[in-house]
């Protein structure tokens, strides 16, 4: 493998690698591999996402505008829209999404059509590694035969082709695409080691697994087991709801645990692109294997049904005014799906929004990283004054437990508050106008 002139220019970082998707994946990866010493190119369809990098802007929060500028000027980054760059790369990397259908099955089609835009261009002495999220076997089913069927190529020979999963978590600091461990298999050794010599040179620790699947599956894991253990958290919630046992006391009891345990949190659903949606992908394979993934069905059933119950909830907070949800003015405090962010993908507050104006209620809403709120049947912006909104309506509904609120003001301005959080924790004691989960 020393010798193989394609490992040697991975190792000494003449490599000219191009990166095909350049989002939340795409980008960070590229400027890492630029500034460990490749020549690298970004290929994204979307122009203004080109035209951006090219003049020496991020677009991405997770990446400094002066890194992009420093690597554009240095001419070790620039980005295209042009495909045919791929028959002058040594290797390249996959970063286009994988999402759901609305069906709730894998929607394939980028991976499809990124395979069908290259295929022209596939050539000896190359990899390729793909880091889409994605269920076990597509990088060997779909990819490998997509790549270089007509192209008399041999895989692990002279053409060498991986999976290697991102594990980019925007917006945290304290782990990056330099320093997050990251897997990679390949659909033979050689593959393997090729991919992993590839990445070696920018990132700290990379950990060889056996195949694409192996691969494939340790991102399904990882992802599958926050996404049953917040349905665990979320049925205990349940359950003590029924015996009048504060769940996240329990919780934090159980938290002093100093081996064996770790701390997942109950709230009113599970938004965001990987944890609602990665497992399904493997409940989707399995079924095609007549295997029925019951952890990941019933986590999921548990936590689809978590906004529902949440509204429940403000029908009782309601109720202790002697009021019903129709006609109430309720106020949804933060749509994101996860504090201290701007994403609302999947995220449970436009459930809880739509479930409430189904019962009649008057809702509004109020994020402050979210101005506007337009998705399927919600179409809302933020409140301008939220003390104000808190003021005048019948419930206030935390939803985003966003850390810049003043939860202080909050619970002694409102009138009723029901907490999908514990944001106001200790603050509200036992008082009868604060409903928890
Ligand atoms: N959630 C709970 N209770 C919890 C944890 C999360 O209800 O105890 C909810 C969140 O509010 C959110 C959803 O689950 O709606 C997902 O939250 P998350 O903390 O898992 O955050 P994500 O979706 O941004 O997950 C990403 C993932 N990163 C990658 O896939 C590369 C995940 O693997 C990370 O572990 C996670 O970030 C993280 O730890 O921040």
């Amino acid at each position: 493998m020393k010798n193989n002139k394609l490992y040697q220019k991975l190792n000494d970082r003449s490599a000219h690698v191009v990166i095909l998707g350049l989002g939340y994946v795409g980008l960070p990866l590229a400027t890492v591999l630029a500034d460990a010493g490749y020549r690298v190119t970004g290929v994204d369809l979307d122009e203004e996402k080109v035209k951006l990098i090219n003049q020496g802007i991020s677009y991405i929060d997770d990446v400094e505008t002066s890194l992009v500028k420093k690597l554009v000027d240095g001419n070790k980054l620039q980005a295209t829209s042009d495909f045919s760059v791929v028959s002058e790369a040594d290797a390249v990397s996959i970063c286009v999404p994988t999402p759901l259908r609305k069906t709730r099955d894998p929607d394939m089609s980028y991976i499809v059509a990124v395979s069908e835009s290259i295929v022209e261009y596939v050539h000896p002495d190359m990899v390729v590694v793909l880091e889409s999220t994605t269920y076990p076997g597509t990088t060997r089913e779909l990819l490998l035969p997509m790549l270089i069927e007509k192209s008399g190529l041999e895989v692990g020979k002279n053409f060498f082709l991986a999976f290697s999963p991102e594990r980019v978590d925007p917006g945290r600091e304290d782990w990056t695409t330099i320093n997050t461990p990251k897997v990679v298999g390949g659909i033979t050794a050689a593959c393997t080691e090729m991919a992993a010599v590839y990445y070696e040179a920018a990132m700290e620790n990379v950990v060889r697994v056996t195949t694409t699947e192996v691969a494939e599956m340790t991102k399904l894991l990882e992802n599958t087991f926050r996404m049953v253990n917040i349905g665990l958290v979320n049925e205990m919630a349940i359950m003590c709801d029924r015996m009048g046992i504060n769940v996240w006391e329990v919780i934090d009891a159980a938290a002093t645990k100093p081996f064996g345990f770790m701390k997942f949190t109950p709230g009113p659903g599970l938004g965001g692109h990987c944890i609602p949606i990665d497992p399904l992908f493997l409940s989707w394979k399995l079924k095609s294997l007549n295997y029925t993934a019951r952890f990941i069905d019933l986590a999921s059933e548990i936590n689809i049904g978590m906004p529902r119950y949440v509204v429940g909830k403000v029908q009782e907070a309601l109720n202790k005014q002697h009021k019903a949800i129709n006609d109430s003015k309720v106020l949804v405090l933060g749509a994101a799906y996860k504090p201290d962010i701007d994403d609302v993908r999947e995220s449970p507050a436009l459930d809880v929004i739509g479930l409430l104006e189904q019962s009649g209620a008057d809702v509004s809403y109020h994020d402050p990283f979210i101005p506007e709120l337009h998705h399927e049947n919600v179409d809302l912006s933020s409140v301008p004054d939220l003390m104000k909104a808190v003021e005048n309506v019948d419930c206030v509904v935390i939803i985003t437990n966003h850390s810049q609120y003043d939860y202080e003001a909050i619970y002694k301005k409102a009138k009723c508050v029901m907490d999908a959080r514990n944001a106001l924790g200790k603050i509200a004691g036992d008082d009868p106008k604060v409903i928890g989960l």
